[in-house]
C-alpha cells in the first residue's frame, strides 16, 4: 500500500474512534448525570427534539383513577374523552418516606409501579412530584402542630431544612425517608430489568411559601443544599441513574426571582414552571414568564416545562384561547393539569362531571398538542 494511503486510512480509523468514544455524534445536549443510562439519555434526547415540535400533554394520576373511577386496568379520563392517553403521565409520591403502603392521595404504591410500567411500555413518559410531610412538624404533639398538621404545607417553622441537611438533628431520620425513596425508585424496571428513567420533580414551587422547603420557610442557600443533597443520595451514595431532575417554581415577574435557590447546571435537567390561572392577569404572566424560563432552559441546554397549570373558573373555552396560543409560542416540552379526585359523591350524582370540558378536544385535535399516539415512533427511549 502507498504510504499516502495508509496515511488516509489511519486517519479514517481516527476520525472514527473520536466518533465513537465522544458519544455525542448527535450533537444533542445530554442529562446532568454523565452516567444516566442509555434510556435516560435517549429521553432527554427525544424530549429535547420534542419540544420543538410541539407540547406534550400530561395528566396527574392519570392512569390511577378518575372522578368517577378507582384503579381500573388501562383506564385514563384522558383516554376515555379523547380516545388517547396523555404522552406524559404524572404521579405523587407524598408518604412514600415513611414507609407507608399508600400515598397522601391514597395510591397504592404498588399499584403505581404498575402503571408506570405500563406507560413506559407504551412509550409514554413519567414525572413525579412529591408532596413528603414535614420532617420537623410531623413529629410534634397534635397540640401544637402547624396549622396544617405536620404535612408538606405545614409552615409554621423555618427551621425544618436546617434539620433536615447534613448535622442537622433531623438528618438521620431524613436519610431514612430518602432510604425508601430510592428502595422504590430501584423496583421501577422494565420485563428485562431495564431501568425505567423518570422526571423527579421534589421540592416544587419554591417561589411560593406554601410548602416547608418555600421561599420564606427556608434560605435560598438552604434549598440549593437540600437539593444538592437529595441528587447526590440518589445518583451517587445509591448509585441511581435513570432520573432527570426538574427544577421547578410558582408564578414568578422576573428571571432573577426564578432562579433564587438554583441549584446549578451539574444537577438538574430541566427548568420548570407551575402556573395557575386565577383571572385576567394570567395570559400576560404566562407569557412573560414562560419567555424567560425557556429562553434561559434552552441557553443552559436544559428540558422545559408548564408541569402544573390549570384553567380559569367559568371560562369554558380557556384550552383554545388561552393555554394553547400561548404555550405555543415557546418551546414548552409538556403542560400538565392536575388530578381529578375521586369522590363516590360523583358517582350518585345524576350527571356525573365530565373529566374534562369539550374545549379540550379542540386542543387535543391542535396539530401542536402532543398526546402518547404522537410520540410512540421512534420511541422515545430507544430512538427507533
Ligand atoms: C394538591 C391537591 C391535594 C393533593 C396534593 C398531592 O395540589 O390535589 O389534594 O394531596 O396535590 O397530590
Amino acid at each position: 500500500m502507498k504510504k499516502s494511503n495508509i496515511m488516509k486510512n489511519l486517519f479514517l480509523f481516527l476520525v472514527l474512534v473520536v466518533f465513537i468514544f465522544s458519544g455525542c455524534s448527535d450533537g444533542l445536549p445530554l442529562p446532568a448525570d454523565k452516567d444516566a443510562t442509555k434510556e435516560t439519555v435517549n429521553l432527554f434526547k427525544s424530549m429535547w427534539e420534542l419540544q420543538q415540535k410541539g407540547v406534550m400533554y400530561g395528566h396527574q394520576d392519570d392512569l390511577m383513577y378518575g372522578r368517577t373511577w378507582w384503579y381500573e386496568k388501562d383506564r385514563s379520563d384522558t383516554k376515555d374523552f379523547t380516545g388517547d392517553y396523555p404522552a406524559a403521565a404524572g404521579f405523587e409520591l407524598g408518604w412514600l418516606g415513611l414507609g407507608r403502603e399508600r400515598s397522601l392521595d391514597s395510591v397504592s404504591f404498588t399499584q403505581m409501579t404498575e402503571q408506570i410500567k405500563a406507560h413506559y411500555k407504551r412509550g409514554g413518559i413519567i414525572t413525579i412530584s412529591w408532596h413528603e410531610d414535614n420532617p420537623l412538624t410531623s413529629q410534634l404533639p397534635d397540640s401544637i402542630k402547624g396549622r396544617r398538621g405536620g404535612s408538606a404545607w405545614d409552615v409554621s417553622s423555618t427551621e425544618v431544612v436546617a434539620s433536615i441537611l447534613p448535622g442537622g438533628e433531623n438528618h438521620e431520620m431524613y436519610n431514612v425517608w430518602m432510604g425508601r425513596l430510592a428502595d422504590w425508585i430501584e423496583t421501577l424496571k422494565d420485563d428485562d430489568g431495564i431501568p425505567i428513567p423518570i422526571i423527579f420533580r421534589p421540592y416544587h414551587e419554591h417561589s411560593g411559601s406554601f410548602f416547608w422547603w418555600g421561599t420564606d420557610i427556608c434560605t435560598d442557600e438552604e434549598y440549593a443544599a437540600l437539593w444538592r443533597y437529595t441528587v447526590e443520595f440518589l445518583r451517587d451514595k445509591r448509585d441511581i441513574h435513570n432520573i432527570l431532575y426538574a427544577y421547578n417554581t410558582d408564578r414568578v415577574t422576573s428571571l432573577e426571582q426564578y432562579m433564587r435557590g438554583y441549584p446549578g447546571d451539574d444537577m438538574m435537567d430541566m427548568l420548570s414552571l407551575d402556573m395557575y390561572d386565577r383571572g385576567e392577569q394570567f395570559g400576560g404572566e404566562l407569557d412573560a414568564a414562560l419567555k424567560f424560563v425557556t429562553e434561559e432552559a434552552i441557553s443552559r441546554n436544559k428540558l422545559t416545562a408548564l408541569s402544573e397549570v390549570g384553567g380559569r373558573r367559568g371560562m369554558p373555552d380557556w384550552w383554545s384561547t388561552v393555554l394553547l396560543p400561548i404555550v405555543s409560542k415557546y418551546p414548552v416540552g409538556y403542560v400538565l393539569t392536575w388530578r381529578h379526585t375521586y369522590s363516590k359523591r360523583f358517582l350518585r350524582m345524576e350527571t356525573p362531571p365530565q373529566p374534562f370540558p369539550e374545549d379540550f378536544m379542540n386542543f387535543y385535535n391542535s396539530e401542536k398538542s402532543l398526546f402518547l399516539n404522537e410520540i410512540q415512533e421512534p420511541n422515545v427511549y430507544t430512538r427507533k
